[in-house]
């Protein structure tokens, strides 16, 4: 009988410890149960809580596509392409049968041509990379020479060195014109195609202009150059490029 009347006494003694040790929430969840008489008035509100951690938020809307790559190494080649059309029978008309028939004939003076080419090369004895000295040894004015030579699309022989000297002289056989004169002006020799001497062989005491005046230029048969009259007949001689 006594414990039934203190046991709410008690109760509400081990409550009022309850809400003082913890939290009141934590106390509502440990004491609400109990049974304390009559309820008092509801507390004040409490302080702001702490701010919360950020939420996770929407996402945003997609970027913009990025720019184009580099290009791509080359690929295989493709498959062989489906067989063609037949051809016309070509050559039906005058016109393309003769237009064959000129070509062929084309084809075959082109053969010729090298043959003989070949032939020249070898019976004149020309060297690969040396000019080429060719004569008919007739003797004529140095007019005339330059004139035959020309008509032959060459020049008058002309040494620019004592090799080229002796290849001049080993076709001449007899005294030859060179193309060199002082036409001019006297004393002063020059190419016939232009431009001062580079290389001379002049024997003793030449060139002396001597006489009426000798503005052209002979190969003796030693080697050796002397000036003589462009009017005085002597082989003619052209030279051919390398
Ligand atoms: C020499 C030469 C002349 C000519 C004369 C007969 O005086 O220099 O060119 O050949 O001889
Ligand atoms: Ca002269
Ligand atoms: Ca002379």
């Amino acid at each position: 009988m006594l414990l039934c009347s203190l046991l709410p006494v008690l109760l509400c003694v081990v409550t009022a410890l309850c809400i003082e040790m913890t939290a009141w929430e934590d106390a509502q969840k440990t004491c609400s149960v109990i049974a304390c008489g009559t309820p008092g008035r509801d507390g004040r509100d409490g302080p702001k809580g702490e701010k919360g951690e950020p939420g996770q938020g929407l996402r945003g809307l997609q970027g913009p596509p990025g720019k184009l790559g580099p290009p791509g190494n080359r690929g295989e080649p493709g498959s062989p392409g489906p067989k063609g059309q037949k051809g016309d029978h070509g050559g039906s008309s005058v016109t393309e049968i003769k237009l064959a028939n000129l070509e062929k004939e084309i084809r075959s003076l082109k053969l010729q041509l090298d043959h003989i080419k070949k032939l020249q090369t070898f019976s004149l004895g020309k060297k690969s990379g040396k000019k080429l000295y060719v004569t008919n040894g007739e003797r004529m004015p140095f007019s005339k020479v330059k004139a035959l030579c020309t008509q032959l699309q060459a020049t008058v022989a002309t040494p620019k060195n004592a090799e080229e000297n002796t290849a001049i002289l080993e076709v001449a056989k007899d005294t030859a014109f060179l193309g060199i004169t002082d036409e001019v002006t006297e004393g002063q020799f020059v190419y016939v195609t232009g431009g001062r001497l580079t290389y001379s062989n002049w024997k003793k005491d030449e060139p002396n202009d001597h006489g009426s005046g000798e503005d052209c230029v002979i190969l003796l048969k030693d080697g050796l150059w002397n000036d003589i009259s462009c009017s005085s007949s002597f082989v003619a001689i052209c030279e051919f490029p390398a």
